[in-house]
C-alpha cells in the first residue's frame, strides 16, 4: 500500500546536478517537501549538524519525518533517497522484481560511472592546479564513452529501464548539460530525443527551477564561484 505524506520531507540541497534528481523526484511524487540549502561553495555541508545526516559531507539528503516505523529517518546517496521514496510512494520504481532490476541497473551505472567521471573530467578540465593532461583525455574519453552506452541501450527504446522511472531522472541531471562536457550531441541522437522527452514534463521543469540562493560574499570570491556556478 503506498504510502501519504503529512509532514514535508526536508530536501538537504543546493542546486547542482546531485541536487536536482531529488528536486524532480519529489515534484513528480508531489509529496510535501521543504529546502534546506547546504551552501557547499562557502563550506556548510562540513557543519556537525550536517554530517550527521550525510557523513560524506554531500548533499543531497533528505530527513522524512515519518519513516517506516512512523519515526523520522536520515538518508544521504542520491541513489538510496531515489530507492527509498520510489518504494515508499510505489511509483516511478517499476512495478515487479524484474523491472526494479533493470531500474536498479541503469541507477548503479550512473552513481557508480557518469557522476563520478563527469565529476573528474570537471575537476582536471577546470579546477586541476596543475595541468594534467593525461587525466583529461582519460576521463574525456570515459564521458564520451559513457555517452555511446546510454545512446545504444536507447536505440528503439523511451526510457533508459521500461517505464520511465527514477533511473531516468538521475541519468537526465547528469547529461542534460552536454555542452559542459565537450559532448556533440548530434552524434547521440537517442540521447538527445530522449532528453528533450523528459525536459518537457511539468515536474521536471518545476525540480530544475528550484534555484538555490546566491550569496554575494560567495560570488565575489573566484574560487567560490567556480565551485558554485561551474556544477549547475
Ligand atoms: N554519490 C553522491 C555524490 C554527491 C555529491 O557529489 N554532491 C556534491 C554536489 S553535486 C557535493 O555535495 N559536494 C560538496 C563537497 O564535495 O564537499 C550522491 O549521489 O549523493
Amino acid at each position: 500500500m503506498p504510502a501519504t505524506q503529512t509532514l514535508p520531507i526536508e530536501l538537504y540541497f543546493w542546486d547542482t546536478p546531485n541536487g536536482f534528481k531529488l528536486s524532480i523526484l519529489l515534484e513528480e511524487l508531489a509529496v510535501p517537501y521543504a529546502v534546506r540549502f547546504v551552501a557547499i561553495g562557502k563550506g556548510e555541508q562540513f557543519t556537525p549538524e550536517f554530517l550527521a545526516i550525510s557523513p560524506n559531507n554531500r548533499i543531497p539528503a533528505i530527513v522524512d519525518p515519518e519513516g517506516p516505523d512512523g519515526k523520522p529517518i536520515s538518508i544521504f546517496e542520491s541513489g538510496a533517497i531515489m530507492q527509498y521514496l520510489g518504494r515508499k510512494f510505489g511509483r516511478l520504481y517499476g512495478s515487479n522484481e524484474r523491472e526494479r532490476v533493470a531500474i536498479d541497473e541503469w541507477l548503479f551505472w550512473q552513481m557508480a560511472n557518469v557522476g563520478p567521471v563527469f565529476g573528474h573530467y570537471n575537476h582536471f578540465r577546470t579546477y586541476a592546479k596543475e595541468k594534467a593532461p593525461y587525466a583529461i583525455k582519460r576521463f574525456g574519453d570515459e564521458v564520451h564513452r559513457l555517452f555511446r552506452v546510454l545512446n545504444d541501450r536507447l536505440a528503439g527504446r523511451e526510457y533508459v529501464a521500461g517505464g520511465y522511472s527514477i533511473a531516468d531522472i538521475a541519468l537526465f541531471c547528469w547529461m542534460r548539460n552536454w555542452q559542459r562536457r565537450d559532448i556533440e550531441i548530434a552524434e547521440f541522437p537517442n540521447v538527445k530525443d530522449w532528453h528533450d522527452r523528459i525536459a518537457a514534463r511539468p515536474a521536471v521543469e518545476r525540480g530544475l527551477a528550484l534555484k538555490a540562493p546566491v550569496d554575494l560574499d560567495i560570488v565575489n570570491d573566484e574560487e567560490a564561484r567556480k565551485v558554485l556556478f561551474g556544477q549547475r
